[in-house]
């Protein structure tokens, strides 16, 4: 790194808040609680984590440095999508680890679980540490979404584990990545390896949480950041009064990221994909929804909105759902000649062989999202939902809708729109003081695990929404946040994924606000993140958070 911006060269000055456990280094004294269970299909789960099941929650109180403790060689992995404040879970594993012994060693597997099974790695030295303390992005050593679940990756894992003197890997992922981290856990106890494994939750998406893993980190400073643009855009909307902008926002399946940017920024419109499924929403249901909001501020002369959509929608709505699923099967069926075929050809191949109730539903699709669906596919044959341009599509059909209305009589007004996407844009920010600290005490305490003896667990900070002078810190058995769920056609045990809970506190707050919101122009602008400053503006906590802790 050669040149570096003012704003990063003070941040590296910035020394993450730790919980008061941790105050005194990663030698903690552990206070177990009862044995835990899973969250359902309890007898298949212990069946396959014969050895890691039923650990107990654990819960840390400082104490003093044990008086020769050995030191440590740890090796770290980053898994899946970027999220801001992988590398201070880094920098507080590192720290953490050289608290148990100055001898302690770190080492970088490159590129994800990857450099693991390839055994590419680099030592993280002091300087390599301090270079990217409080820096967004996953640069350091890199990512990847290699699944690690076969043994004979773990066979690799172990073997270059022992050539390194590993005795503890650190696996910072999403759901998949730490369900992953826990069977590798149980492969080396099972087979007596000495290598502890402990995972610690990551991913924007903010759907690896549980009444014990709070939040996932980088879920803070990409709502922030999100909620800076949509805010500016609002701000745009309000001032020039032309253009209705229909908003993209990442999170592959799980709306959270939509919903708190709308409670942050209070827009007239924000689809939650979870309440379309709930309600078994159509489309035409969907278009709907908007279209009268637009007719209802045209009325009151406000030809101008911003709607927010969340980029897993799709998926949600049934028929769509139906329709996909359809698709995958019938282009798989036919693959040699489609693949022949130019887009168009594709798209009218399709259309003539879909089912008629299906066929309904393709033709009720602008042309550009028809072609779409039949050409964008992973190398599994299965659409990608995430380039499909939903945001487009909304107000395609929107406009489409609000010209019958006018035939009707029941609007009068002006439809312009902008389509936005905001995803990447935040996923690599240098981290929020929420995520700076959170992630920092995550990697901290997952040495105070190593150093505790732990395996099979996840580095839990909790309490959160208090200063951190209340942080709890401890581990949780990961078998414990685990059910079976049906994967590629096998029933495969997964950490349950969190999704939007209609009942949950934050969608209550919004449902019971969004038809003032819609109204109104009740934009909210939170400008941008602010890391220095008044604390009641440098230290927030996400809206979600602090509904869901309120609600407790
Ligand atoms: P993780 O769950 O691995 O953290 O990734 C989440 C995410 O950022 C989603 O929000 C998004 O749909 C996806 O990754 C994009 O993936 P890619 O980086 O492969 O384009």
């Amino acid at each position: 790194m050669s040149q570096i911006s003012p704003l990063q060269k003070a941040r590296a000055a910035y020394a993450p808040k730790l919980p008061p456990a941790l105050a005194r280094g990663a030698a903690v004294r552990v206070i177990e609680g009862a044995p835990t269970t899973a969250v359902a299909d309890v007898d298949k789960i212990k069946a396959i984590f014969k050895t890691t099941f039923g650990s107990p929650v654990l819960t840390f109180e400082a104490a003093d440095k044990a008086a020769g403790a050995k030191p440590v060689t740890v090796g770290v992995i980053l898994s899946g999508g970027q999220a801001p404040g992988g590398h201070n879970v880094i920098a507080g594993l590192f720290d953490g680890i050289k608290s148990l012994n100055s001898d302690s060693r770190l080492i970088g597997f490159l590129k994800g679980p990857d450099g693991l099974v390839r055994d590419e790695y680099m030592e993280l030295t002091p300087a390599v540490i301090d270079a990217y303390r409080n820096t967004g992005g996953f640069d350091m050593i890199g990512s990847g979404r290699t699944k690690l679940e076969t043994d004979e990756q773990f066979e690799a894992a172990r073997r270059n584990c022992e050539v390194l003197g590993i005795s503890a890997l650190v696996i910072i992922g999403g759901d998949d990545s730490n369900t992953n981290a826990c069977m590798l856990a149980e492969y080396f106890k099972s087979h007596d390896i000495p290598i502890q494994v402990i995972g610690c939750p990551k991913t924007i998406d903010g759907d690896l949480k549980n009444e014990w893993i709070e939040a996932s980190f980088g879920f803070d400073t990409a709502c922030r950041v999100y909620s800076e643009l949509i805010g500016n855009i609002g701000r745009d909307a309000n001032s020039a009064k032309k253009y209705w902008h229909f908003i993209k926002l990442m999170g592959r399946s799980a709306s959270h990221i939509a919903l708190e940017c709308a409670l942050q920024t209070q827009p007239n419109v924000a689809i939650i994909s979870e309440e379309v499924a709930a309600k078994k929403m159509t489309l035409a249901e969907i278009v709907e929804q908007i279209a009268v909001v637009v007719a209802a501020r045209a009325a009151a002369g406000m030809n101008f909105g911003v709607a927010l959509i969340p980029e897993g929608l799709i998926e949600f709505v049934p028929e769509i759902k139906v329709l996909i699923a359809e698709l995958n099967d019938l282009l798989a069926a036919n693959a040699d000649k489609v693949n022949a075929m130019d887009k168009a050809a594709k798209v009218e191949f399709v259309k003539a062989n879909l089912s008629a109730e299906l066929a309904k539903v393709f033709g009720s699709l602008p042309a550009g999202i028809q072609a779409q669906l039949c050409n964008d596919r992973d190398p599994h044959g299965n659409v990608q939902v995430s380039l499909i341009e939903t945001e487009k599509m909304l107000a395609e059909m929107v406009g489409t809708r609000l010209k019958q209305m006018k035939a009707e009589g029941t609007y009068v007004g002006k439809f312009s729109t902008q389509v936005h996407f905001f995803g990447y844009e935040g996923r690599c920010a240098a981290p929020s003081n929420y995520d700076a600290d959170y992630c920092y005490s995550l990697g901290y305490n997952a040495a105070a695990l190593i150093g505790a003896g732990r395996t099979g667990y996840m580095s839990s900070v909790r309490n959160t929404v208090l200063p951190a002078e209340k942080w709890i810190a401890g581990g949780i058995p990961i078998t414990m946040m685990m059910n079976i769920e049906r994967r590629h056609g096998h029933d495969k045990p997964v950490i349950r994924k969190a999704l939007v809970e209609l009942d949950g506190a934050p969608f209550k707050f919004f449902a019971a606000h969004r038809a003032e919101w819609a109204k109104e122009t009740a934009y909210v602008y939170p400008g941008p993140i602010q890391y220095f400053g008044p604390t009641e503006v440098c230290d927030l906590v996400t809206k979600t958070l602090t509904l869901e802790k309120a609600a407790k």
